[in-house]
């Protein structure tokens, strides 16, 4: 495996933050009528910041198989929008209870539980009325869109993300009785899922093949399930400061976790494995001229990520 010096990563890197929060911004609704208050608990919490990591992840995979044009933006946008849904329904007391994320307090602690409830519902609609618009940027055959549009919908539903979440919630009740099996269905579900769908959406609009797709699936399998396991290392080695939301919500909530299953140095080296693999994979396609070596890095950076 080549490892690539980045001396200015992190400068690449919040230039891309930035260049995606200003694709993201373009599709935000503006905050106005009487529904003003769910577009304000909307752009509240995806204001709020984080890591945009599954935006970049689509842009980066889509530069991987040659894309250049302006059809992924919408998709981008979309992508991080379920992902802010998701973090704003899990936040709720019916669910995780949790008071602080990305550094703010979360959506339901300053709109209310009702309001929380329609912003996460909104940012959810508003996604797929946001991906829909890459029809107007007809840059190729319109089939990638549909396919595209398709891998969301799934990788975000009840086969994806919904049901990753509803195994999760169960499976707090089971204790130690939750298998290996089990949360690598979690895992797989409530977290790789969306990142197999940002990566796989990147691959597809570029004119990526049914093989190069599945790779691509693969390797983000692996990448999601990876960087799972590390979120649930910093649940236990982290700080509130660092991280921007409580430490320790995997206990309080009862959850078995890789690292409740396995300890930490064995959680952690399974998670490095698993990175390295899903980086081989994406370097294999580098026979066929397909080369991105941000995308390498920004993966390898994961890894070692402290928030
Ligand atoms: C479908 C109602 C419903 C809820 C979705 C996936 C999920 C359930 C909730 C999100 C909570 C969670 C811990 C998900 C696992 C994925 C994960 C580690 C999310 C945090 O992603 P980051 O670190 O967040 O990329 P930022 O804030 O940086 O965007």
């Amino acid at each position: 495996m080549k490892m690539v010096n980045w001396m200015n990563f992190d400068n690449v890197w919040n230039e891309k933050v930035k260049e995606t929060e200003e694709i993201l911004g373009a599709f935000l609704p503006a905050e106005e009528g009487w529904a003003k208050t769910v577009m304000q608990a909307m752009n509240y919490s995806v204001n709020a910041g984080g890591k945009r990591l599954r935006p970049m992840l689509m842009a980066e995979t889509y530069r991987l198989f040659g894309g250049t044009g302006k059809v992924i933006e919408p998709f981008m946008a979309a992508i991080e929008m379920i992902h802010t849904y998701s973090l704003v329904h899990d936040d709720l007391p019916a669910m995780d209870n949790d008071e602080y994320r990305r550094g703010r307090k979360t959506t339901w602690v300053v709109y209310g539980d009702a309001m929380a409830v329609l912003a996460g519902d909104g940012l959810l609609n508003l996604a797929f009325e946001t991906a829909l618009k890459s029809f107007e940027i007809s840059e190729s055959d319109i089939k990638r869109n549909a396919r595209a549009l398709a891998i969301l919908a799934n990788k975000a539903g009840i086969y994806g993300m919904i049901g990753g979440q509803t195994a999760d919630i169960e499976a707090e009740n089971l204790g130690s009785k939750v298998t290996e099996e089990h949360l690598l269905y979690i895992h797989e579900h409530k977290t790789a899922a969306l990142i197999q769908a940002a990566m796989m959406i990147g691959a597809v609009l570029a004119g990526a093949d049914a093989q190069q797709t599945a790779l691509v699936e693969r390797a983000a399998y692996e990448i999601g399930v990876a960087f799972q396991i590390q979120d649930d290392i910093l649940d236990v080695t982290s700080t509130l400061e660092t991280l921007g939301k409580p430490v320790g919500s995997d206990e309080k909530n009862n959850k078995t976790t890789y690292v409740t299953l396995k300890g930490i140095e064995e959680a952690s080296r399974e998670q490095r494995e698993m990175s390295n693999h899903a980086i081989e994979q994406l370097e294999s396609l580098e026979e066929k001229g397909f080369r991105n070596e941000f995308l390498m890095e920004l993966i390898r950076s994961l890894i070692t990520r402290i928030k």
